[in-house]
């Protein structure tokens, strides 16, 4: 399959304030400096398991993110490091349950793919494909019963959950039953190994949004004020309405899935060409260019999200591991 091409840049920057320009900045910096340590780390044998970045996607989670309410509720997927720092989970605890320690945000049971925080309504970190949609829609339907109104859940999902049936029934549901999900599809063009027009015949997933009756669009994901423009729309459609929304966002992850992964799937130079979109650099291009951001300005984003790591990497080295006579905490037997 050839790659879809990002879309030409269409937001003009300064119709935007400079703080709201370079927070955006700032969360993809600090999404970027924690995974790539995360990388480190995991060679290091200090993150164990499994371990999905989301380097090259972060214009996703930062053009959403700030949309959201306290009240709102967020879903992701097992590549959710950045969302759930977006969400306000601190870089400690997620750093700490990278470790598998206690003091990690699941208390260390979850690791990078089951981050997990009531406080932030961030509900999880799901390692099954497709399987944060169920949950969402019950977090709005929870929200309707219980009269609720004006909240959001926010469901992340990667494109091979349309694969699933799970993702249909999800969505049929919450239509059917008026629910205010907004569904935030993350087309990176594969699952693991597997091209999305190897294993989709319509590759247009708005379209599979709209059979159900649910108000969809498709947005460049590699522009964060473009995911943020249609983000905005979208949520305060669902605050409005009360119905679900679906957003495509054309996006790509620079990374391999996982760290078990040689990339026989995908050419070289197609991920150089992705790279030439990274959402980082041609935004703080686009800023430079505008007189809105200076190389010094970046330095300092720089600077601290590198001292955020490091404070996060040494909260986790300093953590404790959960005591062996604990490990039967939450699990229930049957009675007999
Ligand atoms: C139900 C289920 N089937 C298979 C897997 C194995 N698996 C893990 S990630 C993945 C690919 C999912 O791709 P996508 O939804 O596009 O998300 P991405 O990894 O690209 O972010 C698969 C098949 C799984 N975790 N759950
Ligand atoms: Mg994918």
């Amino acid at each position: 399959m050839k790659p879809e091409e990002p879309s030409r840049f269409t937001t003009d920057v300064t119709k935007y304030p400079r703080a709201f320009c370079l927070a955006r900045v700032r969360d993809m910096v600090r999404i970027r400096r924690l995974e790539e340590r995360c990388a480190e780390l995991y060679g290091a044998g200090k993150i164990r398991g499994f371990l999905h970045l989301y380097i090259g996607e972060e214009a996703v989670a930062a053009g959403v993110m700030p949309n959201l309410a306290r009240d709102d509720a967020v879903v992701a997927t097992y590549r959710e490091h950045g969302h759930a720092l977006l969400r306000g989970v601190s870089m400690n605890v997620i750093m700490a349950e990278m470790y598998g320690k206690q003091e990690g945000c699941s208390r260390g049971r979850g690791g990078s793919m089951h981050l997990f925080d009531v406080a932030t309504r961030f509900f999880g970190g799901n390692a099954i494909v497709g399987g944060g949609l169920p949950l969402a829609v019950g977090l709005a339907l929870a929200d309707k019963m219980s009269g609720r109104k004006g909240r959001v859940t926010a469901c992340f999902f990667g494109e091979g959950a349309v694969a699933e049936g799970v993702f249909h029934e999800s969505l049929n549901l919450a239509a059917l039953w008026r629910l205010p999900v907004l569904f935030l599809c993350e087309n990176n063009l594969y699952a693991m190994g597997t091209a999305l027009a190897r294993s989709e015949s319509q590759i247009d997933l708005t379209r599979k949004a709209a059979s159900y009756g649910i108000a969809t669009r498709h947005i460049n994901g590699m522009n964060v004020l473009a995911v943020h423009e249609a983000a905005k729309a979208a949520v305060d459609a669902v605050r409005a309405d009360g119905l679900p929304h679906f957003i495509e966002f054309h996006t790509y992850r620079f990374r391999a899935h996982s760290m078990f992964d040689a990339e026989l799937y995908r050419d070289k130079a197609e991920v150089e060409r992705w790279k030439q979109h990274g959402p980082i650099h041609t935004f703080t291009d686009r800023l430079k260019a505008a007189g809105m951001m200076t190389e010094d300005d970046f330095a300092a984003i720089d600077r601290d999200a590198i001292a955020e790591v490091d404070a996060a990497v040494a909260f986790a080295e300093a953590g404790t591991w959960e005591p062996v006579e604990q490990l039967k905490r939450d699990v229930t037997t049957p009675a007999a």
